[in-house]
């Protein structure tokens, strides 16, 4: 291979490089980001999640027992992760439950949450009993 296609080969690596990362940009400009948690021995994993306005937020019940994601009673719950919607007899094992967040939410927001079966709210603006999580809205980066 002589130099000349050597620069060549890696100005086309250059150049795919630099595309993918556009398109990997404008993705996340997007909002199409995914953020898990795991429902297991009676607990969300992560308990707290970070997510930004437009992404997916999942929770997959790995437990023995069905559960659900319950938002607190508040003025933005309407508007929260509410597992009831897809599944009313709750979470089964094995089964997953994805939440939308509003491209609209408010950044600084948080959404807390509970299992009706295992848990109970709280006031809106901090844990409830038992089985309980949190989401929190960050800014886009
Ligand atoms: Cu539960």
């Amino acid at each position: 291979m002589t130099t000349t296609r050597m620069r060549q080969g890696a100005l086309l690596v250059a150049s795919v490089v630099v595309v993918l990362s556009g398109l990997w940009l404008s993705t996340q400009a997007f909002g199409a980001g995914a953020v898990y948690a795991t429902i297991a021995s009676f607990q969300f994993t992560p308990r707290v999640m970070v997510a930004h306005p437009g992404d997916m937020v999942t929770w997959t019940n790995n437990d023995n027992y069905p559960h659900t994601v319950t938002s607190d009673p508040s003025t933005i719950s309407a508007f929260g992760p509410n597992s009831d919607v897809e599944y009313p007899n709750g979470i089964r094992p094995g089964q997953s439950y994805t939440w939308i967040v509003p491209v609209n939410a408010p950044v600084g927001v948080t959404w807390y949450y509970y299992c009706r079966f295992h848990g109970a709210p709280g006031d809106g603006t901090s844990f409830g009993q038992g089985m309980t999580g949190a989401v929190t809205i960050q800014q886009q980066q």
